[in-house]
């Protein structure tokens, strides 16, 4: 008895608890077939050295997207222990009430971008007019454009919220103080892209032209893991993501469109999931495929999403990761932007989902 107690407790201390976020990293962190710990700054440095020059000042600005987005999820984390829930009383530019969170966000963002000399300009969701940092400087070359709070209205009940941004570079033609101009491109001109979705886990999405990355934050280590390398959208999944409520309200091809999802005629009766926070939504879509929709309505006859900072990088990663992304007639990453806040229908997700609504679509 007494030999037997002892090989047992010999086993247990072989077999150490290990710290929790050791084991996180053990099990999920770890990139995928490597033995080594990728970091998300590490990544980014190494995606970098595919552009021939590069000076480590994309990694810089980077950065300063991935601290901003730690500072906001720690505040996202504890929403319902501090004074910020609830609304700050402004009305922003697109006439809704902005959250306390939003402006904390937003503050973030605009305080960690605006010490990076690579960026020259910034356009935010909370902003009327884009911002001119670093003015005069012949090393701000970069502009970038963000929602610091997407799906805002969510954080008052406790679900998933995230943070859009899209990179661009100054055009040759543009004057420096013109910073409108250097930020109405097409989203195919987007250097990189991507979002941060706060919901069970952090976890960053980017792409900067090379596949599609996720990375999620160990809070205890307080860094980005590579969790998710080389992210592909599946051809078909089996949820459609859409408000319903506004059905009546659709161009009657989305709602027979929706019907045909939910017929089978694509081979599976098709579910549905909707969040209503895009981040979260698309996160979904992106892992497990299917479609989401917000189609122009009564009251939004342009859709709501705003094209620049919630469809560019949206549509970016869906091609990306080798979806599809369309405004209902034609690709999202096509579309000339004439205002900085402007709207556009969206329709992203699978090839299979959207091959079949774009030849519907033609017919009906
Ligand atoms: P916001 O930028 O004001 O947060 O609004 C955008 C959000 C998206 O996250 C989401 O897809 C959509 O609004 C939901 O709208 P609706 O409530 O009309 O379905
Ligand atoms: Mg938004």
């Amino acid at each position: 008895v007494l030999l037997s107690s002892l090989v047992l407790i010999a086993i247990r201390a072989r077999k150490r608890i290990l710290p929790r976020s050791q084991t996180i990293i053990n099990s999920s962190i770890m990139a995928e077939n490597s033995s080594t710990i990728i970091t998300a700054q590490q990544h980014i440095m190494r995606e970098q050295k595919r552009f021939p020059g590069a000076s480590g000042e994309f990694s810089f600005l980077l950065s300063g997207i991935t601290l901003a987005t730690k500072m906001i999820q720690a505040q996202v984390r504890k929403a319902g222990l501090t004074d910020v829930l609830g609304e700050h009383g402004e009305i922003n530019v697109q006439g809704e009430i902005q959250q306390k969170l939003d402006v904390i966000s937003n503050e973030a963002l605009v305080h960690c971008l605006s010490s990076r000399e690579s960026i020259g300009v910034l356009a935010s969701e909370e902003n009327e007019e884009p911002m001119l940092v670093h003015k005069g400087s012949d090393e701000a070359k970069y502009a970038v454009v963000f929602d610091p709070l997407d799906g805002s209205s969510n954080i008052d009940v406790n679900v998933s919220v995230g943070t859009t941004f899209s990179i661009l570079r100054k055009p040759d033609d543009v004057a420096m103080d013109n910073p409108e101009q250097w930020v109405l491109q097409p989203g195919s001109k987007q250097v990189a892209a991507g979002y941060v979705v706060y919901g069970s886990s952090t976890i960053l999405v980017y792409s900067a032209g090379n596949g599609v990355h996720g990375f999620t934050l160990d809070p205890a280590v307080g860094a980005y893991f590579l969790s998710h390398p080389n992210m592909t959208m599946p051809d078909q999944g089996k949820y459609y993501s859409v408000n319903e409520a506004y059905r009546d309200g659709f161009p009657a091809r989305y709602g027979d469109y929706i019907d045909r999802l939910r017929s089978g005629v694509l081979g599976r009766k098709y579910a549905s999931r909707y969040i209503g926070s895009m981040v979260a939504d698309f996160h979904r879509t992106l892992l497990k495929g299917g479609v989401f929709l917000y189609p122009p309505t009564e009251d939004n006859k342009e859709g709501k999403l705003r094209l620049l900072y919630e469809a560019n990088p949206v549509a970016f990663l869906a091609e990306q990761a080798g979806g599809t992304a369309i405004d209902g007639e034609k690709r999202i990453l096509d579309i000339e932007p004439t205002s900085i806040h402007q709207r556009t229908p969206l329709i992203v997700g699978s090839r299979v989902e959207l091959a079949d609504f774009e030849s519907f679509a033609q017919t009906n």
